[in-house]
């Protein structure tokens, strides 16, 4: 059996991401439910992100979405972040809400159009600049409603031409994280729909370009684990946009659809070294709360991928190699099951404990008062931007 403390030292370094989104109003296409006490600014999601992470302790890190989060001064802002305790992640961009993006941005027949989103994408590798982020986060809304609406192998070489471009401004430490959708909000052909478009294009375009798995953006029944496992043995696996689906692009918490599938995809990443820093893989919870309150979601979110990495550092991975070479089907799959009915919270609520923390986040999140302050304090908070 793996040894408890080497499992205790591996949880303690995990550091999960959080999008600044996530703090803010945002939900469903039909109604977005407004709370009370919801941020303001980006200065004000960044504060709420900081609770995440004093609740939990492996939650440093905060994605932007960029113009959601656009401000004056990004070194500003970066360095309340850096008061508050936690880093700025990866920079989202967005090109899918501007007017000019009805048919598309990267991959949009018109030259001007395409150069308005390179113009977009170049702003948010300056944002990396100035905020100390080393990841731009691409997600295309781009493709077509019709058969014959425009040409397929045109769009993926606008796509390409356009990536190269950004690919080239990229610092030295700097890479970017290009995420697939099987579809929405284009119906009949979207110009990045799977793993394997996002790591055709990322292959050509070099080291610094890596694959988003976000687990939303799949068909019913997709192994989403071997698309990782595929990845992590490639090298090309750069973040995980983690959420739960019961139907499609749900944004719902990680772990609530459907914890064993969490822990299947996270038993690959175990496995394949994929929780080691020098892989670089982000983990960033790409969730909306629409209907339950934000910060106690993205709290109970953190715990449910904390205890998803606890069950597979706990699979007795001696064991299982040497059940599959045996041909010893049943055992291997034993193996396996018995990690994941291991109740870890025990061990978890200890691990707290020895980090100086509450044994239970969401009980000291409570306790805190930081709900009754912020509605107290904040008036008029923001949309996200999403879901409007
Ligand atoms: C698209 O559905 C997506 O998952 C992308 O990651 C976006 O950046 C995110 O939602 C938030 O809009
Ligand atoms: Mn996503
Ligand atoms: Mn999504």
């Amino acid at each position: 059996m793996p040894d408890p403390s080497a499992v205790k030292a591996a949880l303690q370094a995990q550091e999960i991401e959080t999008p600044s989104w996530g703090y803010a109003n945002s939900g469903t296409r039909f109604k977005v439910f407004a709370q009370a006490g919801v941020p303001r600014d980006p200065f004000e999601k960044l504060a709420d992100a900081a609770q995440v992470h004093a609740a939990t302790g492996v939650a440093p890190l905060v994605s932007l979405h960029i113009p959601w989060d656009r401000v004056d001064d990004y070194g500003a802002l970066a360095a309340h972040a850096a008061n508050l305790g936690v880093r700025i992640g990866m920079i989202n961009s967005n090109t899918f809400q501007d007017d000019d993006f009805k048919l598309g941005s990267v991959a949009h027949p018109d030259a001007a159009v395409r150069r308005k989103a390179v113009a977009h994408l170049m702003e948010c590798v300056d944002i990396m600049d100035a905020t100390g982020s080393d990841s731009l986060k691409l997600w295309f809304a781009d493709g077509t409603n019709y058969p014959g609406q425009d040409d397929i192998v045109a769009r993926q070489d606008r796509l390409f031409e356009a990536l190269s471009e950004v690919y080239a401004r990229l610092g030295e430490h700097q890479r970017m994280v290009l995420e697939y959708k099987l579809f929405e909000p284009a119906f009949y052909s979207t110009d990045v729909p799977d793993w394997g478009t996002s790591y055709a294009h990322c292959l050509k375009l070099g080291p610094k370009a890596k694959v988003v798995v976000d687990t939303g953006h799949h068909a019913p029944g997709t192994n989403i684990e071997f698309i990782v496992a595929f990845l992590l043995r490639e090298g090309k696996l750069g973040a995980f946009d983690f959420n739960s689906r019961f139907y499609a692009d749900d944004d719902l918490m990680v772990g609530a659809a459907d914890p064993f599938q969490l822990f299947r995809i996270l038993h690959e990443v175990a496995k394949n070294g994929g929780f080691d820093k020098a892989h670089g893989v982000a983990f960033m919870l790409d969730q909306c709360h629409n209907i339950e309150a934000k910060i106690p979601a993205m709290i109970r979110s953190v715990m449910n991928v904390q205890e998803a990495t606890a069950k597979v550092l706990l699979v007795d991975l001696p064991a299982l190699r040497e059940a599959q070479a045996a041909g010893d089907v049943l055992g291997a799959h034993a193996v396996l099951m018995d990690a994941y009915d291991t109740d870890v919270r025990p061990l978890l609520a200890d691990l707290r404990e020895e980090m100086g923390l509450d044994r239970d986040p969401l009980a000291a999140y409570r306790a805190s008062g930081y709900a009754e302050k912020i509605v107290a304090d904040r008036v008029g908070g923001t949309q996200a931007g999403w879901g409007a």
